[in-house]
């Protein structure tokens, strides 16, 4: 074995875990082969640190072992993108952990997490839509509402059951009228075990009083389900939980989905902009529309949920927009149901009109390539929300014809905690500041920044970006 114990010699020393809440979070499916794993850094130790990654098939790490070792990033959080030499198998359940040693050999202690790869799982457009319950009532405990709220919020709003209460909890959800569905998920807080659901079964129900079991697990050990249910149409939903990890069950959210597509939108008359709102909710994270009018008049939008974004409902629009937005988003993908991005990376790869992805947006630029090429910072970048004692200073490396009015280098608003890590092939970086902040295909058509050209402060010095970005592409629409 390698250096002795640091805690064994002088409590001085201690070398703590890494965090693995960063990216992938646990259970979480990845889509690449080669995909990026990151981690907060550990503290401790003596002189500087680098880390032991293993990645294999089984929690004993003996099945398909493979191993890695890098030196720490300063900035908080390392990050690891598997070598295509090393590329993990697909279709597969994989373990991961991480561990610091120090400048004297001395080890700390393994973090270990797990997570999925399937590479086809994010090629085409889910096919469902989602169901939205009219109402929720609970066995026990307080605001069952937080289970159905989408809003930007939802993720982090829990119901909880009271504690001890009956052997059983559930929730019932009535969806309104009699609805297909085949698929649900669920989500519990991934950052406590408590309240995790183990042994759980839905039913549905025509009328509330008779009651048909739909899909059933017996020992879930995660924070996050994906349910495929053989299609079923019933008005009311019932979730029945018998046994749970520690006090009281708790959930964060339950989305239920109907097969088939979302009706095609109606574009408005006239030269327009197609915004894919990347919110939870659907909505975009600033007033984007609003700001697209005010730069260029002529340009009318239309506001397109994420999740019911995909090239045949862009190939279904009567008029075609001049250009496409893909907005920001705030919550956390390790909390999403990932899965319902997936129209939206069809458009990225196939749509004919210039892209302009904005902080998530261009994220999704990568994520269409496969999950994950981007990390976690480990922290927020929020200068566009309070006044920071210094702004970052962007570089561009590249002249690229929507940058052309920019200062060298310049600021613009942030408000991300994660960013692009590896850009995928056929892209290139057009600007950083100690990390991505702008990409653009090679062929010049899709673009996406970190930062956020269309936030009115006074230190934006990139408004020009979108302005460009929206003026060039009602040009060639002409
Ligand atoms: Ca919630």
């Amino acid at each position: 074995m390698g250096g002795i114990l640091c805690d064994q010699v002088s409590a001085a020393c201690l070398i703590t875990k890494p965090q693995l809440n960063t990216n992938p979070n646990f259970d979480v499916v990845l889509t690449r082969t080669t995909p990026v794993l990151s981690f907060k850094n550990a503290a401790g130790g003596q002189g500087k640190r680098a880390y032991e990654i293993q990645v294999a098939r089984d929690k004993d790490f003996t099945i398909g072992l493979a191993a890695f070792s890098l030196q720490e990033n300063p900035e908080g959080v390392t990050a690891l993108s598997i070598p295509t030499d090393k590329a993990l198998a697909d279709k597969t359940r994989w373990y991961w952990r991480v561990r610091a040693v120090d400048e004297t050999g001395a080890q700390g202690p393994w973090a270990t997490s797990r997570f999925s790869v399937d590479v086809a799982s994010d090629k085409a457009f889910m096919g469902l839509t989602r169901a939205v319950p009219v109402s929720v009532k609970v066995s026990s405990g307080s605001d069952p509402k937080n289970l159905t709220d989408y809003s930007d919020q939802g993720l982090a709003t829990q119901w909880r059951a009271t504690p001890p209460g009956s052997d059983t909890a559930w929730v019932e959800l009535d969806l309104g009228a009699a609805r297909t569905i085949s698929r649900i998920w669920m989500l519990a807080d991934s950052g406590n075990k408590d309240g995790w659901p183990v042994a759980f079964r839905w039913l549905a129900s025509p009328d509330g009083v008779d009651w048909k079991e739909a899909v059933k697990v017996a020992d879930g050990d995660t924070y996050r389900f994906i349910l495929d249910v053989d299609r079923v149409s019933a008005r009311f939903w019932r979730l029945e939980i018998s046994a749970w990890t520690g006090y009281s069950p708790a959930l964060s959210e339950l989305l239920l989905y109907s097969p088939g597509l979302p009706e095609t939108p109606s574009p408005p008359s006239g030269p327009y902009v197609l915004i894919i709102g990347n919110q939870h909710n659907g909505f975009t994270f600033t007033q984007l529309a609003e700001r697209v009018h005010e730069m260029v008049p002529q340009l009318t939008t239309l506001t397109v949920p994420y999740y019911e974004a995909s090239l045949a409902m862009y190939e279904a629009l009567p008029q075609k927009p001049v250009a496409i937005l893909l907005s920001g988003n705030n919550a956390d993908y390790n909390d999403l149901p990932m899965f319902e991005y997936n129209g939206e990376y069809e458009i990225i790869r196939a749509a004919p009109v210039p892209i302009l992805g904005i902080c998530a947006g261009n994220q999704m630029l990568a994520f269409a390539s496969g999950y994950t090429r981007v990390r976690s910072m480990g922290r927020s970048d929020i200068s566009a929300m309070e006044t920071p004692r210094e702004y970052s200073k962007i570089n561009l490396l590249v002249d690229d014809p929507l940058f052309k009015d920019l200062p060298r280098p310049f600021t613009a608003p942030e408000v991300h905690g994660w960013a692009v890590y590896d850009p995928p092939q056929g892209f290139e970086v057009v600007a950083e500041s100690g990390y991505i902040q702008a990409i653009r295909r090679q062929d010049g058509h899709v673009h996406g920044t970190q930062f956020h050209p269309e936030i009115k402060v006074p230190y934006n010095q990139a408004e020009s970006v979108l302005r460009r970005f929206l003026e060039d592409a009602l040009a060639r629409a002409k």
